[in-house]
């Protein structure tokens, strides 16, 4: 799917503001027959639960509604009209005066609906989006409701970040010609010093293609007709790991001379490889540093914000990171467009976020139940995670910045089960996208000699607490415990391994000369630690801490108003471990 852009043939209207706001139990039924009743206005986009101070808002489990008006531009006559929300979180039906125009299960990938037939270029449309945050065993990521005797619901989940939802994205509406490009495929190779360009189009009508590409300056660098091709760029500038450089697609349909319709994609030309033990950027072994991040900040929950964005990437660029993992969950567009731009590689994960009974928000315990079993985690919920995959790969595949798809954070890869499971859905997503590897993060008790499903994989890539959830306070023990599990996956497989999470709750400004955990001082300890293990294996292929930034959590006798591993705080401050941690990546850079 394409992200709307403004072209020489495409308008875009944003849909962001102040929308009118409702909860199901207060709308009544129907309630986009007319408008909402209350008097709540709630921010697109933004999270709604943090934005009202009554916790009946913000506990809810349900649906909520947004409203407004939408004008259709009056110069849009003969035009198709297409709206188009970047997400709802986590399910959302969409209705237009009183027709129902789109239904979407999956609350980070866009969703869209063609308007044409039902709004009038110059009139007005009631626009109401229903949205659900309701999570069980067959969604992505799967959670349970639970009914007290006096009718409450309350939702529980598998995984420790708050469960934010509603309209965290923006939401657009968008004309294209009637014949149109649909999609673009990229895919990129180097031969001699020149950059190979493949290209797929899909559109609708009856046109001819061609495809030109522009470099940096909008200079042509190379050009062809049909609608697939290669293409070659003599002399390209690659994009790099730190040195980005972009190119742009433009794909045109014509009529005789005449552009029915244009869109520009931007692309990067660069190759990733696993060969053996290294993961190879460009044919270049590529070290991995960085962090496991959130969509999360004060107020706005997930909602996305072009200032927290620009200064999250400023602050990764200062401490050195060179990559991060978008944990758990897929980010917003925005963000990965401006990885390309800024040579930031990315680990691209899907929600599949809790696949696991055994994990309850960090701590673990035996479960009780098998995870993989037709009560728990069944086919239905394979074929949920198999969809958001699709539109995963379909969203996210012409990034350069991505350079892996992480299909699970922590799945029970130890349970019978997990093989099953996972083996359609691997070969599901190499189907889809055979250029780029693939991984899982490793939960920590499937260990090296339990684990049922590496071997389906190209990276293992390891979340390890040592220090905290095991041996807390204990950095020896913890230290040889790393050390063995590191030795076992490496004697176990010839794969590139990195750690995806290691990370210590830290509470800024909090001081001590011994060790002792959620002082600012351990979790800088615990870091070296880590990295004096890494060191000791020249198989190790990246460290990606947990967290970029503190994050707010669901509630729990173990979490201070949120999960407190972050390197910066909520805010964005740093804690002292940050300046080590600078001297440690800027040294690194890209390559060890
Ligand atoms: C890991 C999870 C991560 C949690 C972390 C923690 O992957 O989402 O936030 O534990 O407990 O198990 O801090």
């Amino acid at each position: 799917m394409l992200k709307p852009r403004s072209t020489a043939t495409r308008e875009l209207v944003n849909l962001d503001g102040i929308w009118r706001f409702a909860l199901d139990t207060d709308a009544g039924g129907e309630p986009w027959a007319r408008v909402l009743p209350g008097t709540l206005d709630v921010a697109v986009p933004a999270s709604y639960n943090d934005q009202f101070v009554d916790a009946r808002v913000r506990d809810h489990v349900g649906w909520v509604y947004y409203q407004r008006t939408v004008r259709v531009p009056r110069g849009w006559a003969g035009e198709r009209v297409v709206l188009r929300l970047d997400a709802a979180t986590h399910e959302g039906r969409v209705h237009v005066d009183d027709t129902l125009v789109a239904e979407h299960v999956g609350g980070y990938t866009p969703f869209e609906a063609e308007l044409t037939d039902l709004v009038r270029p110059g009139g007005e449309f009631r626009l109401t989006v229903g949205v659900c945050n309701e999570l069980t065993n067959t969604s992505i990521p799967p959670g349970t409701i639970t009914v007290a005797r006096n009718g409450r619901r309350t939702q529980t989940y598998l995984h420790d970040f708050y469960n934010y939802a509603g309209l965290a994205r923006s939401v657009w509406l968008y004309s294209t010609p009637r014949t149109r490009v649909d999609d673009i495929v990229i895919t990129t190779g180097v031969a001699d010093g020149a950059g190979l360009v493949d290209y797929r189009v899909a559109y609708s009508g009856e046109a001819r293609v061609r495809a030109t590409v522009l470099d940096a300056t909008g200079a042509e660098v190379a050009a062809g007709t049909g609608d697939e091709g290669s293409l070659r760029i003599e002399g390209v500038r690659l994009w790099q790991p730190g040195a980005a450089y972009l190119y742009r697609l433009r794909v045109e349909l014509l009529d005789g001379d005449t552009v029915l319709d244009r869109y520009e994609e931007p692309f990067g030309v660069r190759t990733v490889e696993v060969r053996g033990r290294e993961f190879l950027i460009n044919g270049e072994p590529f070290y991995f540093t960085g962090f496991g991040r959130h969509e999360d900040t004060p107020v706005r929950g997930k909602g996305h914000d072009d200032a927290y964005l620009v200064h999250d990437f400023q602050l990764m660029e200062w401490i050195g990171a060179n990559s991060f993992r978008t944990s758990h969950y897929p980010y917003a567009e925005e963000v990965l467009e401006f990885a390309d731009r800024h040579g930031i590689v990315v680990i691209d994960e899907t929600a599949a976020v809790g696949l696991n009974l055994g994990v309850q928000g960090g701590l673990t315990g035996r479960p009780t139940t098998p995870t993989f079993s037709p009560d728990t985690c069944n086919d239905e919920t394979r074929a949920a995670h198999a969809q958001h995959i699709r539109e995963l790969i379909a969203r996210d595949k012409n990034h350069p910045s991505v350079v892996m798809w992480c299909i699970a954070n922590e799945p029970a890869s130890n349970e019978d089960g997990a093989r099953e499971y996972f083996e359609p859905l691997v070969e599901l997503a190499r189907e889809l996208d055979p250029t780029r590897p693939l991984t899982y993060a490793i939960v920590l008790f499937a260990t090296f000699r339990n684990d049922q499903v590496i071997d389906l994989f190209d990276v293992v890539s390891l979340n390890r607490y040592y220090g905290w959830y095991v041996a807390s306070g204990d950095l020896a023990t913890a230290e040889d415990y790393l050390r063995q599990d590191l030795r076992g996956w490496i004697d176990r497989v010839d794969k590139p391994i990195m750690m995806t999470e290691y990370g210590a709750d830290t509470q800024a400004g909090l001081h001590s000369v011994w060790d002792q955990p959620w002082t600012e001082e351990y979790q800088t300890a615990f870091l070296e630690m880590h990295h004096r293990v890494f060191d000791e294996f020249p198989q190790f292929v990246g460290e990606q801490i947990w967290n970029f930034a503190d994050f707010q959590t669901s509630k729990g006798v173990h979490r201070v108003d949120g999960n407190k591993k972050g390197v910066f705080t909520r805010d964005r401050r740093p804690k002292s471990t940050a300046f080590a941690l600078r001297a440690r990546w800027k040294a690194i850079g890209c390559r060890k």
